[in-house]
């Protein structure tokens, strides 16, 4: 028991002084498993992600957007392959995670719930989602365990291209024909508050939070990184000349800061418990892919499997050779 609080007591000292912990150092059980919770919801995320966005890839107004709508949709699995190995090193396999995702014990992002109607909602996506992706990203990656910290680094730059891609895309819907900006100020009005809520539930009510930031994992509450966001976005929107659906968004001179309307907690709840418009059908479809993809396992395990027994052998036939030359040299030097 005493063992037990000291090794605790000198896990918390090494937070506090901003060393990293790495897969090999001690940590509390509940360390270890928030972080498998948050790292791999984070991966299913990105893979979920690329739902909505993968849609629009045979749809794409142009050759160039299409390769560039291509390889940022590539990129989100790239970013759920790099954090589902993350996860890893904490002990929790791949095949348990998917478990988890499909049996809906692990979460994914309620902003991925929302269909992607039109172009514009490709814009708005890149725009938005990819914006409260980095505000909330870029504080992880100075998280307190090294390989999601180290993980966020690249995920972080990738997603700036993303957000970048999101933005150009509504700055020509929004400087073309009145039907473009229309469908650009649409697709604002649908994403806006899924963003806001992106971030999590408010400070009172994140059962996470204040153990998250004792730990270093979360270093801003998600209120912080939401007003940050809702500040950034409510000036670029202007900058597109369109209109943040709130009416109640005002800026407040003592705060520094735009103040939003009532966000609807009910509804965020709702898609979080698996009721929003598009939750069956990620699912579903998550799962279908999965399952077709299940040769594909198969044929790289048994590959591995075959390498590694033949592998098995060149070190026997080496180890057996190297014993016959051992025992000639021996009988040579009895001849002498
Ligand atoms: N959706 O106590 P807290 C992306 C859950 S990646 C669904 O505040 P925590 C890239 C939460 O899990 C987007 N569930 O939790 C991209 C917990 O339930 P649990 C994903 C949510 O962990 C762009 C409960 O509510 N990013 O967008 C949500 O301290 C474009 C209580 O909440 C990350 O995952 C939500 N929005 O803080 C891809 C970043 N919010 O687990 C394609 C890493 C909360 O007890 C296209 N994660 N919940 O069953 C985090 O920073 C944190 O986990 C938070 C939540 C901030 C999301």
């Amino acid at each position: 028991m005493a063992e037990a609080q000291d090794l605790e007591a000198r896990f918390q000292a090494r937070i506090d002084n901003e060393e990293r912990i790495e897969p090999k150092d001690w940590m509390p059980d509940a360390y270890r498993k928030t972080l498998i919770r948050q790292i791999s919801q984070h991966a299913h995320s990105e893979v979920i992600g690329m739902q909505p966005e993968g849609t629009w890839i045979t749809r794409a107004p142009s050759l160039k957007r299409k390769t560039i709508l291509l390889s940022k949709v590539q990129d989100e699995g790239g970013h759920g392959l790099y954090l589902y190995s993350a996860a890893e090193t904490l002990g929790a396999s791949r095949e348990e995670m998917i478990a988890a995702l499909h049996g809906e014990r692990a979460k994914y992002s309620s902003i991925f719930n929302y269909p992607a109607l039109t172009w514009a909602d490709i814009g708005a996506i890149g725009w938005l989602v990819d914006s409260a992706a980095i505000i909330n990203q870029i504080p992880l990656q100075r998280c307190s365990y090294g390989p999601y910290a180290r993980a966020m680094v690249r995920i972080c730059k990738e997603e700036s291209f993303h957000q970048r891609q999101g933005y150009d895309i509504m700055v020509s819907l929004a400087t073309g024909t009145p039907e473009q900006k229309a469908m650009a100020q649409d697709a604002l009005n649908r994403w806006w508050w899924p963003s806001v809520q992106m971030f999590g539930p408010p400070d009172d009510a994140s059962t996470h939070s204040a153990r998250s930031m004792a730990w270093k994992i979360k270093r801003y509450s998600n209120d912080e990184l939401r007003q940050k966001f809702i500040d950034q976005a409510v000036e670029q929107a202007k900058i597109l000349g369109l209109e943040v659906p709130d009416p109640d968004l005002e800026w407040d001179e003592a705060s520094g800061h735009y103040r939003t309307g009532a966000i609807d907690w009910d509804e965020f709840n709702r898609v979080v418990a698996g009721d929003g418009p598009c939750n069956r059908e990620r699912l579903e479809t998550h799962r279908r892919v999965h399952e077709d993809g299940a040769w594909v396992r198969e044929a790289v395990a048994a590959y591995a499997e075959k390498q590694a027994a033949r592998q098995a052998q060149q070190v026997a036939r080496e180890a057996n050779a190297g014993e016959a030359e051992q025992s000639r040299r021996v009988s040579r030097g009895r001849e002498l």
